[in-house]
Formats: structure tokens, C-alpha cells, sequence
């Protein structure tokens, strides 16, 4: 800002005015930690009609019940916040309720209810790349530190393996973390599926083709710090050789923040995201970061992991359950 400063007083006056200033991002989208440039908007001080400086965007006002609101619509929305689920959308869906149900519908709280949950389902999208038979799927499980994709990953092998008969390999790109190879190797043990560890792209090549016959692979990937650009570039360049048709997931872990999450999808949204594993839903009564974060992104909620067991605690993602939770 003092070089914006000096640049607006050495072309503009000493006494020149600034209207606005803002900063402006200039390096690629998935650099979440990239350092904003400052734009300023600018007037000499004695110019003859000065513009209105441009309007500062507020942060979303929280809905305020309507004087005429029911008293059932009021506790939903209050509900609905108390989740955290985002302002703007609870606004909206209690206003949609409002107007979709008559006055003897509103006043009866299981309609309202019903009317809400089905409300809240149908605005989220569900699905999850399953492995066709005969078709070899690569699935890699990205996500902040500590999200749970390791145990998500075991979970997704077990799963293909024991339940679905699929041939299964693991892939471990965490050479990073103190201790990470050793928990997959755990894990490959107990399930007995092969491992194969990559510490470059090359080897990640290589360790795709040496298991060419297997219908499912699933790869762990190693967390780095989102805000050191180092780290990061160093992880997208070791997931540059991914197979396009590969399916990326990303890990949210339920007692996350929900701008901490969506600056994490944002982060790997370049890689291409194709659904979102909810993790340690046992561990929180709050749901509303996780429904803004699959509304906000669009994409959709694939599975659902409620506990450290492998496989058991992970099912398929239900938009019906979320929103129950919800209400
Ligand atoms: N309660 C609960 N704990 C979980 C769940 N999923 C993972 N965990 C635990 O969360 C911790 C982190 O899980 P990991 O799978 O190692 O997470 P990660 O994302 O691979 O972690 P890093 O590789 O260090 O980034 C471990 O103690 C897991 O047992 C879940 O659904 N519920
Ligand atoms: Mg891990």
C-alpha cells in the first residue's frame, strides 16, 4: 500500500484523493497463498466532479425473521444458522418455504419439517465415481492436513475389494510426514492389498503401470501446507502425471472452517475435482460448513466417513441424511 500511495501522489498531487483500493490477485488460481497486489482508485483533489466511490460489499446481513413470519419457519431458520449453514441460502430457503406452503401448512411443524428437508436434499448433487468392471479407475484422495485421506483411502480400497471384488492396488505419495508410509503399510497389511510407494512423478509413472491389471487404484496423497507456495508447487508437480480420467476426491473434515475448506478446494480445484468425502462426522453436531462447502463448489458429496474403523465406518454420501442432521 505505501508504493500505491506514492504512485498515486506522484502522478496525481500531493493532495490527490483516494476513493477506493483494493487488492487484486495476478499468479495462478490454485496459489491460494499468493500475495495480493494493491489497486487504488484515485482523483486529483481539485477535479470538477469528483465519482462516487465504488460500494464496498458487506458481508452477508444474517436473515431476520419477516414481522409475519410463522413461529415454526422462525425456529428453522434459527436452527438452520445455529448449523452455520450460510446466511444467503438460509434466507432463501426459508423464504422458498414461505411461499410454497399455505398458512395451514406452515403452521404445522412436521410439514415444515418434511417441506425443509426435502428443500435442503434436493439443492445437493450426490455421486461417486464407483469402479466399472473392466474399466480401470484411478482414484487419488486430496484434502488439508490431517482431513483423513489415508483412512479414507483404505476405506475406498477395502471397499472396491472386499465389497465389490475388484482387483486393488494402494499408492502412497506421502514421503513427506513423519510416520505416513508406515500407517498405509499398516493398512495394506491388514487389508492385503499391494502397496507401492512414489517419491517422484516418474515413480508414480511407473508405479501406475506396474499395476496396469488392477481394476481400481487408490492413491493417499500427502498434505502440504496451503499457504507455502514451495510445498504446494512441489505437490501439484508430483500429481502432474495423473491419469486425466482419474477420480480426485477431496477430503472435508466435518469440524473444519468452512473458508478454510473453500480455500483448500480452491487450491486443487486446477487438478479437477470430482466429489467431496465428508470425514469425521462423528465427531461434530455442526453440518452447515459441509452443506455451504458442497452448495459453494457444486460438487458433489460423495461418501460419508464416520469413524477410525477400516472399512466399516464409511458408506455412500446421502443428501437426505445430511440434511436430516440438519434439522
Ligand atoms: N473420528 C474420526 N476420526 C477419523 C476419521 N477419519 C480419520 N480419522 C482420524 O483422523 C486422524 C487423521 O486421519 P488420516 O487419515 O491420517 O488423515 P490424513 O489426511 O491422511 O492426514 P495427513 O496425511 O497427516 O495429512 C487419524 O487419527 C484418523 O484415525 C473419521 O471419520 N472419524
Ligand atoms: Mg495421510
Amino acid at each position: 500500500m505505501p508504493e500505491a500511495l506514492a504512485k498515486v501522489q506522484a502522478d496525481l498531487g500531493l493532495d490527490a484523493l483516494v476513493l477506493a483500493s483494493h487488492k487484486v490477485m495476478d499468479s495462478p488460481v490454485w496459489q491460494v497463498w499468493r500475495e495480493p497486489e494493491v489497486e487504488v482508485l484515485a482523483m486529483p483533489a481539485h477535479a470538477p466532479t469528483a465519482p462516487a466511490p465504488e460500494k464496498v460489499s458487506a458481508p452477508a446481513p444474517v436473515p431476520e425473521a419477516k414481522a409475519d413470519e410463522c413461529e415454526t419457519l422462525t425456529q428453522f431458520r434459527d436452527r438452520l444458522l445455529a448449523q452455520e449453514v450460510e446466511p444467503k441460502w438460509v434466507a432463501q430457503i426459508i423464504n422458498d418455504a414461505r411461499q410454497s406452503l399455505g398458512p395451514r401448512l406452515l403452521a404445522q411443524y412436521a410439514s415444515v419439517r418434511d417441506y425443509l428437508a426435502r428443500d435442503l436434499a434436493q439443492r445437493l448433487q450426490v455421486g461417486a465415481y464407483l469402479p466399472r468392471k473392466g474399466v480401470q479407475q484411478v482414484v487419488t484422495l486430496l484434502g488439508m492436513a490431517g482431513a483423513g485421506k489415508t483412512v479414507a483411502a483404505a476405506k475406498l480400497a477395502a471397499y472396491a475389494h472386499y465389497t465389490l471384488g475388484r482387483r486393488v492396488a494402494l499408492i502412497s505419495l506421502d514421503t513427506f510426514r513423519v510416520g505416513a508410509l508406515d500407517q498405509m503399510q499398516t493398512y495394506a497389511n491388514i487389508l492385503r492389498l499391494p502397496l507401492a510407494i512414489a517419491y517422484t512423478p516418474t515413480d508414480l509413472n511407473a508405479s501406475l503401470a506396474s499395476h496396469s491389471d488392477k481394476d481400481v487404484i487408490v492413491i493417499d496423497t500427502p498434505s502440504r501446507n496451503l499457504r507455502q507456495a514451495a510445498e504446494m508447487t512441489e505437490l501439484m508437480a508430483l500429481l502432474t502425471n495423473l491419469p486425466a480420467a482419474c477420480a480426485n476426491y477431496f477430503v472435508a473434515d466435518a469440524t473444519a472452517k468452512l473458508s478454510d475448506l473453500t480455500r483448500a478446494v480452491e487450491a486443487f480445484k486446477v487438478l479437477g475435482l470430482h466429489g467431496l468425502i465428508f470425514s469425521k462426522l462423528d465427531e461434530t453436531d455442526t453440518f452447515g460448513a459441509l452443506y455451504s462447502l458442497a452448495r459453494r463448489t457444486a460438487l458433489p458429496l460423495s461418501y460419508f466417513s464416520n469413524g477410525r474403523r477400516v472399512p466399516d465406518d464409511m458408506a455412500p454420501a446421502s443428501a437426505e441424511s445430511l440434511a436430516e442432521w440438519m434439522l
